[in-house]
């Protein structure tokens, strides 16, 4: 019987720091995003209501690169449960208020990491829209 040969899904990709950083962080406590809202530290805020805020992503990978998180602390979407269906929504319809503001008229990628598999570094739950570039497929 010929063994199936073992398949790196990273081998062959350079893994950048943001997901070495993803693989090590771990879910629980106050986020950086938590201040933010708080607005103990600063952020480029561009959006804001009684239920989210969307800001500049501080390492942008892409020319337009913001981010649309919920105020209530959820930390991951797997955490979401029905009760959060109205706020997912609104979140979606900021994404797309905002990106039209930021002026991409000719498309943009949503991207919601989950997990560690899915490199998520900040365990706040939070939508990546980015823009003003074309985007490659399959992501990374
Ligand atoms: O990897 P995930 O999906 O968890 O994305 C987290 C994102 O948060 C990354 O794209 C980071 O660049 C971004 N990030 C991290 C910090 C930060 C931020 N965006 C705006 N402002 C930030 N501050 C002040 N501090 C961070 N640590």
């Amino acid at each position: 019987v010929r063994s199936r040969p073992c398949v790196s899904w990273l081998s062959g990709r350079i893994m950048s720091s943001e997901v070495e950083k993803a693989r090590k962080a771990t879910k629980g406590g106050e986020t950086i995003f938590s201040k933010i809202i708080d607005k103990v530290i600063p952020a480029d805020i561009i959006h804001e209501d009684e239920q989210c805020i969307a800001f500049r992503d501080v390492n942008p990978q892409a020319p337009v690169h913001f981010l649309v998180i919920p105020r209530k602390r959820i930390a991951m979407l797997d955490d979401v449960n029905q009760d959060d269906a109205q706020l997912l929504g609104h979140l979606l319809l900021v994404a797309k208020d905002v990106a039209k503001k930021e002026n991409l008229v000719d498309g943009y990628r949503l991207v919601i990491n989950n997990g560690k598999d899915g490199a998520q570094s900040v365990f706040h739950l939070h939508i990546h829209v980015m823009g003003k570039r074309q985007m490659g497929w399959p992501p990374g």
